[in-house]
């Protein structure tokens, strides 16, 4: 095999041409990317990827959610492939990079393989992973879930979609049906051992690599994400007529709950001495939600995160009896639903050596670290063995416009995929 040369200036391209894909936001960030899984820019930017991939000479499968394989038959094609990927859902209002460096780094690693004469034993395939981001469905890595078996299949079809505007009784099901993805969700699950390994290139979404000067991050740990939905059951009435003394206000109650959380995550992490413990509440839905009406109803999806499952569940509890003291207090009913309470996930010891062995054949520093952002990767665990490859990001911005990951970056992180999946891929 020569020498890999990833074409970086075609792969900047590309990742531009992609983040083109979304509603045009202006923004004093930078360029907002909103591409919402299903909504039109997803399935332009879908289509424009698989049309990449034909040109590079891989076949393409689609499953019934959405999940895309991009497949270059190894010489043993009936041994397990080896396989990368990662998503181009971006959430609204967000950056370019996230997601997206994984997928298009992934093509042009197996383009670059394939120009320098590389002839894989095991198949590589590169996979789009249907709807990471939990913005429609209420859940995130929706696609790698069902791979891993870890979602029922008719409860996934069953997710109410939470597009704003969405019309009443649409779900997962029906979403995805007038997309085009038709058949039965069963057939999305792989088993066990379907892949030899899975890399995915990510940016950090963290300030670590940049602030520490290095171009590479190997992930050894992946945190364990859990979402939750309380809704708040006050009593409304008029803003002007209705007296304090008599209200039942859903929305003081709510910001009760979310005071609780901050007050327990940040308790945990004195307790342990470390930040491993990350709680956000990220949406508030009040009803009626007219400034002269005083609040009957509020729904607030919770996001904590740790990478030890335990003690997340220990803040649970502690915000449970706030909850429970909340409600008693002020005359209100407090409904929590668990959405997703997932294990944290950890890298193969053989994929991170292979990664190892790519950044010295690089001359490329790395540091081994835990991933605070939850990934495809974490439910591929399940099914195969995994590792994660980081490349800094600015201030360890992400989920913002101003998102951004140097062509640099991007290049050096591209190349020790290449490697990485050459190894194993010879395996
Ligand atoms: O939220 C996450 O960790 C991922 O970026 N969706
Ligand atoms: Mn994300
Ligand atoms: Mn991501
Ligand atoms: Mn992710």
């Amino acid at each position: 095999m020569q020498e890999i040369s990833i074409d970086g200036e075609r792969l900047n391209r590309e990742l531009t041409e992609l983040a083109g894909f979304t509603q045009v936001e202006p923004s004093p960030l930078g360029t907002a990317v909103t591409r919402v899984v299903f909504t039109a820019d997803d399935l332009r930017a879908r289509a424009w990827l698989m049309g990449l991939a034909e040109e590079a000479g891989f076949s393409v499968r689609v499953d019934a959610v959405g999940n895309t394989f991009i497949r270059w038959e190894g010489s043993e094609p009936e041994l397990a492939a080896v396989a990368t990927g990662s998503h181009v859902d971006a959430i609204p209002h967000a950056g370019m990079y996230d997601g997206t460096v994984g997928v298009m780094g992934g093509l042009e690693a197996m383009r670059a393989l394939k120009a320098a004469g590389f002839v894989p034993r095991r198949s590589i395939e590169l996979v789009l992973l249907t709807s990471e981001e939990p913005t429609r469905f209420g859940i995130g890595c929706l696609g790698s879930r069902l791979i891993a078996g870890t979602l029922a299949p008719e409860k996934a079809d069953g997710l109410v979609d939470l597009l704003p505007g969405a019309e009443a009784g649409s779900t997962l099901a029906t979403v995805r049906e007038a997309a085009g993805f038709r058949g039965s969700l069963e057939g999305v699950r792989l088993a066990v051992g379907h892949y030899d390994g899975w890399v995915e290139l990510h940016i950090e979404q963290g300030p670590l690599l940049e602030r520490e000067g290095l171009p590479i991050g190997i992930v050894t740990d992946i945190a364990a994400p859990a979402g939750y939905r309380f809704v708040i059951e006050g009593v409304g009435g008029h803003a002007g007529a209705l007296l304090m003394p008599d209200r039942k206000d859903a929305l003081c109650a709510a910001s009760e709950v979310i005071l609780s959380v901050e007050k327990h995550v940040l308790a945990a992490n004195r307790a342990s001495g470390t930040s491993n413990t990350v709680g956000t509440v990220g949406t508030c839905e009040v009803h009626p939600g007219a400034v002269n009406s005083v609040p009957s109803r509020v729904t607030l999806q919770l996001d904590i995160r740790d990478t030890d499952p335990v003690r997340r569940e220990g803040v649970m509890q502690a915000v449970r009896t706030d909850v429970a003291e909340i409600a008693a207090a002020r005359g209100v009913t407090i409904a929590e639903t668990m959405v997703n309470a997932d294990a944290p996930a950890t890298s193969s010891e053989k994929i991170v050596a292979a990664i190892e062995v790519a950044c010295g054949g690089a001359r490329l520093p790395f540091k081994k670290m835990v991933s605070r952002a939850y990934h495809d990767s974490s439910f591929m665990a399940r099914i195969c063995p995994i590792a994660m490859i980081f490349i800094p990001c600015r201030a360890g911005v992400s989920h913002r416009p101003d998102e951004y990951a140097s062509p640099s970056a991007i290049m050096d992180g591209t190349r020790i995929l290449a490697s990485t999946l050459a190894t194993l891929a010879s395996d």
